[in-house]
């Protein structure tokens, strides 16, 4: 049975792991902040006998051996890292799913043939050294010695932390998990849009989510004096970034029903007021269901660079963070998830995801689904992040039950 309290402990107690207490959840990957979360969720995972491992980029797991000896895994997680100043259940609600639903096997003595696996993915959000999916990345098609020197806030290499937090970064490819150890992946994610809520259901079954496209652009000109300088001889890369701000709008506006591209973070050197900009770094991050949608976006985004950096006699960098191609839901998991859901007598209702999760990337390696639960007001990425917890209660219910028919029950 789902247990209500033990959900609201755990996620009470995952909470209290963030740098901004009081000004939401600020926990980035290998931060102190989430090594607690991860003693406390590798704690309650050895209390149900799983056997539990840390793989070669960080990802957290807990195994149950199912009762076919080398029968591939049923996997299923998320992530507990969180954007900065984001909120209590982005990510989180998905692990203290993963965990509640092993508990309620363990409790009623509920055994498999599939083996169990919790996986708790590392760097999902990238809100430390930007490119995010990062365990998943890592488990279905490994990362690049370029993406181990990316560089945080601090100036940290991903590689330099993974080996403060005990790893080695020269073993990042033991987590690449071989196609056919993997039955199926599921996970459950708050909706963090406002569909669910406005229709009064708590279930929401996604069969389908986004291709997402994240980009670094650097605009160069020059360094001038703010007050001798005049306009007609300035090389302002801030008035360039301003006009890419719009563009990067346009283009998306412009192109189908669905398509969203943001500049989420902007920086300027010298940053000073009395300096013409130097040099402007930003990010794009484009998102639709439809890859040649999103293929039309990134052309006229980058139309749009080349013609500001000839206007204003500006040099452009555009580098490639991340691109995932928009995936849909397997049929199997999603009829599984269905069922568990009619067998509980809970509606649901079919969605697509606009938010990125690592079930995209997982469906690289294995038959993927996602069960959403409600985000209050559609909020997300921020502190008022909210869903209640009888919504979680009832889509935890239905996960459980999925997992459970794809793990194929023994009596
Ligand atoms: O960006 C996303 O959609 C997810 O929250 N990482
Ligand atoms: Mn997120
Ligand atoms: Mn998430």
């Amino acid at each position: 049975m789902i247990d209500r309290s033990r959900i609201e402990r755990d996620i009470r107690t995952l909470t209290q792991w963030t740098a901004t207490p009081g000004e939401g959840t600020t926990r980035l990957a290998f931060s102190a902040e989430e090594k607690g979360a991860r003693a406390y969720l590798a704690a309650e995972m050895e209390a149900l006998g799983l056997v539990v491992a840390t793989d070669g980029a960080g990802n957290l797991s807990g195994r149950l051996e199912g009762t076919e000896r080398g029968a591939p895994a049923v996997l299923f997680g998320s992530h507990i890292d969180s954007v900065r100043n984001g909120g209590d259940y982005d990510g989180p609600a998905g692990i203290v799913a993963a965990l509640e639903t092993v508990r309620s096997f363990v409790e009623e003595g509920r055994r498999f043939r599939h083996p169990l696996e919790i996986v708790v993915l590392t760097e999902e959000e990238g809100g430390r050294w930007g490119a995010g999916l990062q365990g998943s990345r890592a488990m279905v098609r490994g990362l690049s010695d370029e993406e181990l020197a990316l560089v945080d806030g601090e100036g940290l290499s991903k590689a330099e932390v993974f080996r403060s937090f005990g790893l080695d970064p020269a073993r990042i490819g033991e987590a690449l998990r071989k196609p056919g150890t993997v039955r199926a992946f599921l996970e459950l994610h708050i909706e963090q849009g406002p569909l669910l809520e406005a229709e009064g259901v708590a279930v929401g079954l996604v069969t389908a989510i986004v291709g997402i496209r994240e980009f670094v652009v650097t605009l160069r000109g020059r360094a001038d004096h703010a007050g001798t300088t005049p306009l007609a001889l300035r090389q302002d890369a801030l008035r360039g970034a301003a006009r890419m701000v719009e563009a990067v709008h346009d283009a998306a506006c412009s192109r189908g029903e669905t398509a969203v591209a943001t500049v989420g973070s902007l920086t300027v050197r010298p940053g000073a007021y009395n300096v013409v900009p130097a040099e402007v770094t930003f990010t794009v991050d484009m998102r639709d269901a439809s890859t040649a949608v999103l293929d039309e976006v990134e052309a006229a985004v980058r139309a749009s660079l080349a013609r500001v950096c000839d206007d204003l006699s500006l040099q452009g960098e555009w580098k490639e963070l991340m691109r995932v191609a928009p995936v849909a839901a397997d049929e199997t998991v999603v009829g599984a998830l269905r069922e568990a859901a009619g067998k509980l007598g809970l509606p649901t209702l079919s969605m697509t995801s606009g938010a990125g999760h690592d079930a995209m990337i997982m469906a690289g390696l294995a038959p993927m689904g996602m069960v959403f639960a409600p985000s209050r007001g559609g909020k997300s990425h921020s502190p008022e992040e909210f869903t209640a917890v009888d919504d979680l209660v009832s889509a935890v219910a239905v996960y459980a039950e999925a997992v459970a028919l794809l793990a194929q029950e023994v009596s």
